[in-house]
């Protein structure tokens, strides 16, 4: 065998690698099926008129135990997730108002921009009953960032910092009994398929922090579906 056709085998082995890799990838991240779909709550005047109006209920726990990955936690039961799950789903051209549950210590975020409050009808969030525009970059326990481009026309960008609970407040054993709770009401536009995440780094790793949950659907981030009504 001449050295080029060595040279171009090996080339196409790699990319079979590198194919089986990616769905392995997809495979994973598409593990958890389960879809929360938004409550019907009437209509809401907006500066875009009067919309439909739906609401979601989340939350953000310091581990898995809450029953979202069954009731042992599953197979990462230390890990810090969403729940009930992390897919979502809501309408086009819609009022939406998620309420976020974080039960969460927290530590600084890499990247103030995401102590501010991105996308809402007036830019505010409400966090445990105050109206803010921003929170405290020191001390954060998670964000629910939405993000990205579905296609040619849908964009959707909402990112809203969920403060930390203090640690005077952080049990031993199961949950803070006083979560942060965060209320917050944005627009939708077309249909299009987005994912969200977490951008505080509460992840694995030394010092980015970025893997373990962060890095694995299911637990830091998952899909959100703006789909036609
Ligand atoms: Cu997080």
């Amino acid at each position: 065998m001449n050295k080029r056709l060595i040279a171009a085998l090996g080339t196409v082995v790699l990319g079979g690698v590198v194919i089986a890799g990616v769905g392995t990838y997809v495979a994973s991240a598409k593990n958890d099926s389960r879809v929360l779909v938004a409550t019907p709550a009437g209509t809401l005047d907006t500066p875009q008129g009067k919309l439909p109006h739906y609401t979601l209920d989340m939350a953000a726990y310091p581990d898995s135990m809450a029953g979202s990955h069954g009731k042992d936690g599953g197979v990462h039961a230390d890990w810090v997730t969403y729940g009930p799950v992390t897919n979502f789903q809501v309408p086009a051209h819609s009022a939406i108002t998620i309420t976020i549950k974080q039960y969460d210590s927290g530590e600084r975020l890499t990247n103030d921009f995401f102590a501010g409050v991105h996308g809402t009808i007036d830019g505010t969030a409400i966090v445990n009953g105050v109206s803010v525009k921003s929170v405290d970059p020191e001390a954060v326990g998670h964000t629910f960032t939405v993000h990205g481009l579905a296609d040619a026309k849908s964009e959707l960008f909402v990112s809203i910092p969920l403060p930390a609970v203090p640690e005077s407040k952080m049990p031993d054993t199961g949950y803070t009994t006083s979560p942060t709770i965060v209320t917050f009401t944005f627009i939708t536009g077309d249909a299009g398929d987005f994912v969200w995440n977490c951008e505080y780094p509460c992840g694995d790793g030394t010092t980015a922090r970025f893997g373990g949950p962060m890095s694995t659907q299911g637990y830091m981030s998952g899909n959100f579906h703006v789909v036609n009504a």
